[in-house]
C-alpha cells in the first residue's frame, strides 16, 4: 500500500511538473530591435515594428509569424539605404521574418529596378552576408512571399534580391515584401536597399528602349 501511495504521488508530480512546462513560454530565439537608418539615399525612414512572436520557426512555409515592418523608405536620391537590427541570441535555432515596406521615390527619376542585400554594419563600415551563414533570404527553403510588386522579375540569391521588369515613376510609392532567415550566433544584421535608375531621358523612351534593358 505504502508502495502504491509512491508511485501515485510520483506520477502527480510528473503531471504536475509536465502541465507547468506546457504552460511556460518558450524562451524568444531571436529578438531584434530596430537600430536607426543611414546611407546616402536616405530622405526618410519611419520604422513601423519588430515581432518574435514564433521563435526558430526558419522552415516556415508561407509568411512566417515575426515580421519587420518599415512604414516608409523614402530615396531623396539614387544612393543606398541600410536599416539596421540588434539581436539576441538564445540559442535555439534560425527565426524567420517576413519584412514588408514601403518604398518612396524621391529621387527625381524613375527607376527600373531595385536591390536588396542583407549583411552586418552601414555604409563604409558594410560587409555583405556571405553564403552559409545562416543569416539569408529564406535559403535554402525558399517557401515564403517575395513580392516587389511593379517588378515582374527576380533574380535572387542567398543574400541578394535584384527586381527588375518594371519601372517605379518618380514620386510614386509601392510596397514590397520578402522573408529573412536571422540566425544564432549574431548580435546586429543590416539590410541595404538601392534603386537602379532610368538610363533613358522621358523625352528619348521608347518601348523598344526599355525592353532593351531587361535583355
Ligand atoms: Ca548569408
Ligand atoms: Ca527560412
Ligand atoms: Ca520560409
Amino acid at each position: 500500500m505504502v508502495k502504491h501511495r509512491y508511485y501515485t504521488c510520483v506520477y502527480v508530480l510528473l503531471v504536475v511538473a509536465a502541465m507547468t512546462l506546457s504552460h511556460t513560454p518558450a524562451p524568444s530565439s531571436v529578438i531584434t530591435g530596430y537600430l536607426g537608418a543611414s546611407g546616402s539615399g536616405l530622405g526618410i525612414v519611419t520604422f513601423g515594428s519588430v515581432a518574435t512572436p514564433s521563435p526558430a520557426d526558419d522552415d516556415v512555409a508561407g509568411s512566417s509569424a515575426n515580421t519587420i515592418v518599415v512604414t516608409e523608405k523614402r530615396f531623396d536620391s539614387l544612393g543606398a539605404i541600410w536599416v539596421e537590427f540588434s539581436v539576441s541570441d538564445d540559442g535555439i535555432g534560425t527565426s524567420e521574418f517576413q519584412v514588408t515596406e514601403t518604398v518612396t521615390n524621391n529621387s527625381g527619376t524613375d527607376w527600373i529596378g531595385y536591390q536588396v542585400m542583407v549583411g552586418f554594419g552601414t555604409e563604409s563600415g558594410w560587409v555583405h552576408s556571405p553564403i552559409g551563414d545562416d543569416l539569408d533570404f529564406d535559403m535554402p527553403d525558399d517557401n515564403s512571399p517575395r513580392d516587389f510588386d511593379v517588378f515582374s522579375t527576380l533574380a535572387y540569391s542567398e543574400n541578394t534580391i535584384d527586381a527588375v521588369g518594371g519601372i517605379i515613376l518618380a514620386g510614386d510609392s509601392h510596397t514590397f515584401t520578402y522573408a529573412i532567415d536571422v540566425p544564432n550566433g549574431i548580435t546586429t544584421f543590416s539590410i541595404r536597399t538601392s534603386p537602379r535608375e532610368m538610363p533613358i531621358p522621358v523625352e528619348q523612351r521608347t518601348w523598344g528602349k526599355i525592353k532593351a534593358l531587361y535583355r
